[in-house]
């Protein structure tokens, strides 16, 4: 045990002296590009990027757009956490798309954005991204750029090797990073080793709405699922996962876990559990799961509770799955455009293994298997390996493609992208990043189509890469310019939160379809007011709903009285406005939430509980017009045992 501490710690201490001698070397590139790299980000005032990044904001819990080549961040779009800048989470509309089984979970860490795809290419309608820490998969919509759905994924935990799809966006795939007992209970940690289960969920998306729903679990043995990638071409029906843990320590992992000298990855024949659970195959498991959905219609999310699961033991269903050695504690897994390579990220190996979908199947074909690991076949590392690049660099994350026949790969420890061939497996180009890659991305890098001009690599570590902001820095990206045979660094821009994966694509594809306003007309919302003649105030007990309309420059109505002490208030407030890019804010003095941002067309929900007896204002808070700052009203509050009626009015 002592030996293997001081081993594991001399390879920590090379990893440390690698990783704060790239830290501290300064780049003879960074500060002295060439006016030419600079004509190469730069958007002149009022043009337009030609591509947008959809980078995950990890520990932040939302998703952020970006372009690129300039760089600028265009939005902060809310999935899994609570944004009090236009108060999502905060609007009884849109609190639902938070709940889970258990109850309000207000944030989270999303990981993975990936983009919808038609036959292996990038369609542009969704986004999906996972919440790694309460399982959840959401489903952005890239027409309204709003977070349209999210379901929870039951017998799961720390959600990680998600969100990918499928090539016609059949399946997204969420894969549990934890183990757990499944179904949960009461037991000691110390029995995890064979009694623990790891879930790969397999969520149908409905090609049309984009609906999502659970279609069946896999439950593997107790490994720890740690990314995955979908088949395509050749290998399409099939999914392959990176574990890591196979030795199932429960305690110290950085030790315990770094034992064997191949972990795996599983090979998923998803299309013959697919046909197995269309034949009524596999078991439905008690289970509780949130599924939530906005209606863009009714501007109103609603969460359903799940009650059961569909579960299938892998052993049920002969020749589905298949686990191929690969070293050492691989990360990324990765299949290039053509379906036929699968690249395992080893992070503690020397050398970067690709495995060959072709000779996966020779050696099924062949039965020629190595062993098995609770009943499921193990295929010899020597019939599937493809090749492998020979000591590209230290500390392999990530790859990606960029469909001229080369893979990009991130090392964290040596802290550079290193380009390099398919087939011949030879390195053709390093350079170094600022500081401590992880993630990169190519535009339509996981498709069979990447527009390989662009690559940006996240960096974790940004140090002395912008001013100083205390002990805390946002992390940074950097932009390579990869058309040619050299990557060149074009830019550094800082990302927020914590950016794992991005998903980027040509503008062309989803700007066009970019919601402008929503139809006052196609409004549904049970407590909309579309004129003056809709605006009410009515009490139901101590409930007071309030129906009012918002235009520029004023609220109707804006003067209110008859409210009491003890009372909750709903603001249920329509948009008016019918231009793009006009909204209207509503903020209530003391309310303990956040402000409404209301999109032109939409109606939102503010409660409010008045606690003290006064003459409260509320104001617009997005400068609207001229007269924005007199888009203001007063609401009375009287003691609980006042008998002041309910009035209101707008003018005299
Ligand atoms: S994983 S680098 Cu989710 Cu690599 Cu972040
Ligand atoms: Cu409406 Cu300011």
């Amino acid at each position: 045990m002592k030996k293997i501490l001081k081993s594991t710690l001399a390879i920590v201490a090379v990893f440390a002296a690698f990783t704060s001698c790239n830290n501290s070397s300064k780049s003879s590139n960074s500060g002295a590009l060439s006016s030419n790299n600079a004509e190469k980000v730069y958007v002149a005032p009022g043009e337009h990027d030609s591509h947008y990044a959809f980078i995950s904001g990890g520990y932040s819990g939302n998703l952020t757009v970006y372009g690129l080549p300039s760089g600028r961040m265009f939005k902060e779009i809310p999935v899994f956490s609570q944004f009090p800048t236009n108060g999502y989470g905060y609007s009884e509309e849109t609190k639902p798309m938070l709940e889970t089984s258990y109850g309000f979970v207000p944030w989270d860490d999303s990981h993975h954005p990936d983009i919808s795809q038609t036959k292996g290419k990038l369609d542009g309608r969704w986004v999906f991204i996972n919440g790694n820490n309460t399982p959840r998969i959401a489903r952005i919509s890239l027409t309204t750029f709003e977070t349209e759905e999210i379901i929870e994924v039951p017998n799961s935990a720390g959600n990680h090797s998600s969100s990918f799809i499928t090539e016609n966006t059949e399946y997204v795939v969420a894969g549990t990073r934890f183990s757990v007992p499944i179904p949960q209970k009461d037991m000691s940690i110390k029995d995890y080793k064979g009694n623990f289960k790891g879930a790969l969920s397999f969520i149908s998306v409905d090609p049309e709405h984009g609906h999502m729903d659970i279609k069946f679990q896999v439950l593997m043995p107790g490994f720890n699922y740690d990314l995955s990638h979908p088949g395509r071409g050749k290998s399409h029906g099939w999914f392959f996962f990176t574990t890591y843990n196979t030795e199932e320590a429960n305690s110290l992992l950085e030790v315990n876990a770094s034992q064997n000298d191949k972990d795996f990855i599983a090979a998923i024949n998803w299309k013959k559990i697919e046909e197995y659970v269309n034949n009524g195959g596999g078991t439905m498991m008690p289970a509780e799961y949130a599924h939530n959905v906005y209606d863009d219609n009714t501007h109103t999310a609603t969460s359903t509770m799940k009650k059961e699961v569909r579960v299938v033991n892998p052993t049920e269903v002969p020749g589905a799955v298949y686990l191929i050695p690969t070293p050492k504690s691989p990360h990324g897994c990765d299949v290039d455009p053509s379906g036929e390579y699968i690249v395992g990220n080893g992070k503690l190996s020397a050398n970067l293994t690709v495995h060959s979908f072709t000779k996966m199947l020779d050696a099924i074909k062949n039965e020629k298997f190595a062993g098995e690991a609770y009943d499921i076949p193990i295929l010899n590392f020597e019939d599937v390996l493809a090749g492998s690049v020979e000591q590209p660099g230290l500390g392999p994350l990530h790859t990606e493609f960029d469909g001229q026949g080369n893979a990009y790969t991130t090392f964290f420890i040596s802290s550079e992208v290193v380009k390099w061939k398919l087939g011949t497996w030879e390195v053709i180009d390093r350079k170094p990043t600022y500081y401590s890659v992880g993630h990169l991305t190519i535009p339509g890098g996981n498709s069979a189509e990447p527009f390989g001009k662009y690559m940006f690599a996240m960096n974790k570590i940004t140090k002395d890469r912008y001013l100083p902001t205390g002990p805390e820095m946002e992390h940074s990206a950097q932009l390579y310019d990869i058309s040619g045979d050299k990557m060149e660094l074009l830019l550094d821009f800082p990302t927020h939160g914590e950016p794992h994966y991005a998903a980027a694509i040509p503008a062309e594809i989803v700007k066009n379809n970019s919601r402008k306003i929503f139809k006052l007309a196609e409004n549904e919302h049970p407590k909309k007011a579309l004129s003056d003649a809709d605006t009410k105030v009515v009490r139901d007990g101590k409930n007071v709903h309030i129906y009012m309309t918002m235009i520029r420059s004023h609220f109707s109505p804006d003067n209110i009285e008859g409210v009491k002490v003890g009372d909750k208030v709903f603001f249920h407030i329509t948009n008016l406005e019918q231009d793009f890019d006009v909204p209207h804010g509503f903020a209530m003095i003391g309310a303990r939430n956040a402000e409404l941002l209301i999109a032109p067309g939409q109606t939102r929900t503010l409660t409010w509980e008045p606690q003290k007896v006064g003459v409260w204002p509320f104001y617009c808070t997005d400068f609207c017009s001229a007269l924005h700052q007199e888009m203001q009203g007063y609401i009375r509050v009287s003691p609980a045992s006042s008998d002041i009626e309910l009035s209101w009015s707008l003018g005299e």
